[in-house]
């Protein structure tokens, strides 16, 4: 017997059925984030990455061109398991020689070239908004800005951004995540903490009330708790995003898990926030003590947050895309170790006995629960996991992929 048709044998003694788990996950999407190859700075600028957010580290190879950065991503995507989504920032466009337009300016056919990559992978895009590393980002603030001409430039681009999230779906027949997230917000403590909030809120309603399709374009609104450089006040906090989708239709509240106090879990809120919500969305990160946008691991909460997702039943009104970046190490093994993890937290949440579990819990059978949640970790996972990849035509085992990546380092990213 195979090492898989073994470790079926044992997960099925345990109500799991491995193969219908493989199955279903192959059918998941996943959205991958273009910006972990070039440190998050994209084509329509020379400046720094700001807004908030950092990348740390210089590690040789980065991405300068639109045609580096997609042999990257195509490169990485060669080596994931797994059904692809393609995430892409606003100041992704791709000019023609000489051609440029400002972000209040964007237009379809600046993305003419993401299309054609979503096209050659039979898969969809997702899209985001730029509200920093631009120069009308005017005293850290865009949308909730009280300078008219500045919240006027920023609306602007945001409905730009409706009709390119528009025409990603139309093109590529999936429906378009798009995610507004600004780092607006204060270093020090404010005299007005409603009035950009108010301003905020307004700005949004102008960019959802862009003619689209709601069933082609899912708006969402990610809150955050705090940035570098913007310490006591966040104008998009939790509570703030989340009464944003709540009040709007087809507005969705996205939860990024690097977001929130370091003691709150985002698997805690996945089921509350499915409760009330028809979807929800996600951005799936690794903070360490702070939002530090670290690559996915395997970990326990990432486990937990897979487990939330699959025994909620909630696979279909779940978008989940990934959102770290590590300039410290070869950008391309941080995008598969990163998709890898996350794939892999998905599979073992489907081959959990969740409804067994369950019951032992509706029953009171805390002991019981205990025990074989405890089980459940050392079963044979790796084995199915391998089988997985086998099945998706990629390595299973890191070293495998690994020395891929390696031969592409040699031949491609050191040249740069
Ligand atoms: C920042 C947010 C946001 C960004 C991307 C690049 O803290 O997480 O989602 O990471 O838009
Ligand atoms: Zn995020």
């Amino acid at each position: 017997m195979s090492r898989y048709e073994e470790a079926k044998q044992i997960y099925a003694s345990c109500g799991v059925d491995t193969d219908a788990a493989i199955a279903r996950l192959k059918e998941i999407p996943v959205s991958l984030h273009c910006w972990q190859g070039d440190d998050v700075i994209g084509f329509d600028h020379d400046g720094p990455l700001t807004g908030g957010i950092q990348t740390t580290g210089n590690y040789p190879g980065k991405a300068r061109t639109p045609e580096e950065l997609i042999a990257d991503m195509e490169k990485a995507m060669s080596l994931m398991p797994g059904k692809k989504k393609i995430n892409v920032h606003a100041c992704y466009a791709v000019f023609e020689d000489g051609e440029y337009a400002d972000r209040d300016r964007l237009e379809p056919k600046h993305f003419r070239r993401w299309v054609e990559l979503a096209k050659k992978y039979h898969t969809g895009l997702d899209f985001n908004p730029t509200f920093f590393s631009h120069p009308k980002v005017k005293d850290g603030l865009t949308l909730s800005s009280p300078d008219e001409e500045t919240r006027r430039f920023w609306i602007e681009h945001g409905k730009a951004c409706i009709r390119i999230s528009q025409y990603f779906a139309e093109e590529t027949g999936y429906p378009c995540v798009m995610n507004i997230w600004t780092g607006d917000g204060f270093k020090d403590i404010p005299a007005d903490r409603m009035g950009p909030r108010m301003r905020y809120k307004e700005a949004i309603e102008e960019i959802l009330a862009e003619p689209h399709d709601k069933d082609k374009v899912k708006p969402c609104c990610e809150s955050k708790v705090f940035g570098i450089g913007v310490e006591a006040y966040t104008a998009g906090s939790a509570e703030f995003a989340l009464s944003m989708a709540a009040f709007h239709e087809g507005c969705l509240p996205l939860m990024d898990n690097g977001h929130y106090h370091p003691t709150e879990y985002v698997s805690d809120k996945i089921p509350a926030l499915l409760c009330f919500f028809p979807e929800i969305a996600l951005h799936i990160t690794r903070p360490v003590r702070w939002d530090s946008d670290h690559v996915v691991l395997f970990d326990d909460e990432t486990k937990e947050m897979a487990k939330e997702i699959v025994r909620c039943d909630a696979l279909d009104r779940t978008y989940m895309a990934l959102d770290f970046f590590d300039a410290g190490i070869n950008r391309i093994s941080a995008w598969v170790t990163g998709f890898r993890s996350w794939q892999k937290a998905l599979l073992s949440a489907l081959c959990t006995p969740n409804e067994d579990l369950k019951k032992l819990q509706d029953e009171n059978r805390m002991t019981e629960l205990m025990v074989m949640q405890e089980e459940m970790k050392t079963l044979p996972f790796g084995d199915v996991w391998a089988e997985y990849c086998a099945r998706e035509g990629v390595p299973a085992a890191g070293p495998d992929w690994l020395k891929e990546i390696k031969a592409y380092e040699q031949d491609v990213l050191l040249k740069r």
